[in-house]
């Protein structure tokens, strides 16, 4: 009983949105979702990586957050990505104090099982007696110090899984740092982990 709230709580305040690819553009114009942000918190936070290898193809963490969107259905340099044949990875955002966190938007793209996306959002203000700052694989992040307060998955149950994908978790609340523990999308093959075009934190 316990379990089934909490799925509801997590579920609570994440809204998603698909441009199939024969509609998607380098606009990055969703119905539900804002279109990426140059000008939001993550431009000025201090991203890290803590788990994983990005691919050889893949950009810079940094492009996560440079307002630049790719202009092509498949455009690794424009991306962030982690290693093919990997299981994805966990990065941190770092915004030098706590801010008041209305909104974290990701945008991906990709023509197949590359666009969407599977991760957990996690947020600390590192204030916890136990706090682990980079808490790998195999260590849960809630119990070092972090609240989970999202399962982002935007997997169709079925059809096509390429296109255009963007989330929003809503109302995150004050904190100083995010993790983003990232998933493969699928198993089946080396080429399930997600191309991130940009992700957005858009204070209250
Ligand atoms: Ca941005
Ligand atoms: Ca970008």
């Amino acid at each position: 009983m316990a379990k089934i709230f909490l799925l509801l709580l997590l579920a609570n305040g994440i809204v998603f949105d698909h441009n199939p690819n024969d509609v998607a553009n380098r606009e990055f114009k969703f119905k539900n979702v804002a279109s990426p942000s140059k000008d939001d918190a993550a431009a000025h936070a201090k991203l890290t990586l803590i788990d994983g290898d990005l691919d050889g193809g893949s950009a810079e963490l940094a492009a996560l957050t440079d307002g630049r969107l790719p202009g092509d259905e498949d455009e690794p340099g424009s991306n962030v990505y982690f290693r093919a044949g990997s299981s994805g990875g966990r990065f941190r955002m770092d915004f030098g104090s706590e801010i008041n966190i209305a909104r974290v938007n990701s945008y991906s793209w990709h023509p197949n099982s590359r666009g969407p996306q599977l991760y957990k959002l996690y947020a600390a203000d590192g204030s916890a007696p136990k706090f682990n700052l980079d808490p790998k694989r195999g260590v849960d992040p809630a119990s070092c110090g972090w609240k989970l307060i999202a399962l982002v998955s935007t997997l169709p149950n079925d059809g096509e899984m390429g296109g255009q994908y963007a989330a929003s978790v809503t109302e995150v609340g004050k904190y100083r740092y995010l993790l983003f523990d990232i998933y493969v999308t699928e198993l089946y093959d080396n080429w399930g982990n997600t191309f991130y075009s940009e992700i957005d934190v858009i204070r209250k």
